[in-house]
């Protein structure tokens, strides 16, 4: 072979393998996944983009001078605190899935506000306080409760934040409870009150037939 038919063949073998390399990767690789979910989502729930505003009332009327966060109960330090006072307590950013009864789930949550650990520090509850009870604005009164263990994990907040903006009035701005690893209807919108007491008392869904430990994972809904 001339020098020539030899560069001449080299180059052809180069492109000809070059090309099935890129066949072979065109034939082979996989779609583009879109992200992959199912992992994150509890039995018999669904993803959805944007939270339900699903509410008994209407968004409560609260003026910004008149709102206030009480603590009370079986404690040894009651105590009010003003929207002004209640931003100066220790704040906290945790993000975390949103799961509704319903069936939707809303995941990555970005919530800003007060972890419960904060409001104990304050009220210092006596040895027999074993539940809270959380009182919100509104009418009809809605009301729910969990044993204080539940509320003392980090990715339960009373939050005035979300996704870097004020919690929109809708969704229990200006301050909610989220409580990410029970059914929504423990996360209470326009949190007005936190009773602490020794039983517990059943809040509006649990007495109207919805499970009062709320476990998305085991799909306790029912109870
Ligand atoms: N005050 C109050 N809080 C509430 C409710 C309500 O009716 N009133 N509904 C609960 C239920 S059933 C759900 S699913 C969530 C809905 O929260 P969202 O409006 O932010 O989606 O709020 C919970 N907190
Ligand atoms: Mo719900």
């Amino acid at each position: 072979m001339s020098r020539r038919g030899a560069i001449k063949y080299v180059l052809a073998s180069a492109f000809l393998a070059a090309v099935g390399a890129i066949s072979a990767y065109i034939l082979t690789r996989k779609p583009e996944k879109s992200q992959d979910h199912s992992a994150r989502l509890p039995p018999g729930q669904a993803e959805v983009k944007a939270f339900q505003a699903l509410s008994i009332s209407q968004v409560p009327d609260i003026g910004g001078k008149e709102w206030a966060f009480e603590a009370y109960g079986e404690v040894d330090n009651p105590f009010t605190l003003s929207w002004d006072q209640f931003l100066q307590l220790p704040k906290t950013i945790d993000v975390s899935d949103f799961h509704c009864v319903t069936g939707w789930t809303k995941l990555d949550n970005a919530w800003e506000g007060v972890q419960f650990e904060e409001i104990m520090k304050l009220v210092r509850p006596r040895a027999n306080a074993k539940y809270v009870t959380i009182e919100c604005y509104g009418t009809p009164l809605y009301t729910t409760s969990l044993p204080i263990e539940d509320l003392l994990r980090e990715d339960v907040l009373f939050a005035y934040g979300l996704d870097g903006k004020p919690v929109p009035p809708g969704l229990g701005g200006p301050l909610r409870l989220v409580v990410p690893h029970k059914y929504a209807y423990k996360s209470a919108k326009w949190v007005r009150r936190v009773k602490f007491t020794e039983t517990q008392e059943l809040g509006f869904w649990e007495t109207r037939g919805y499970s009062n430990t709320a476990d998305p994972w085991t799909n306790d809904r029912y109870g």
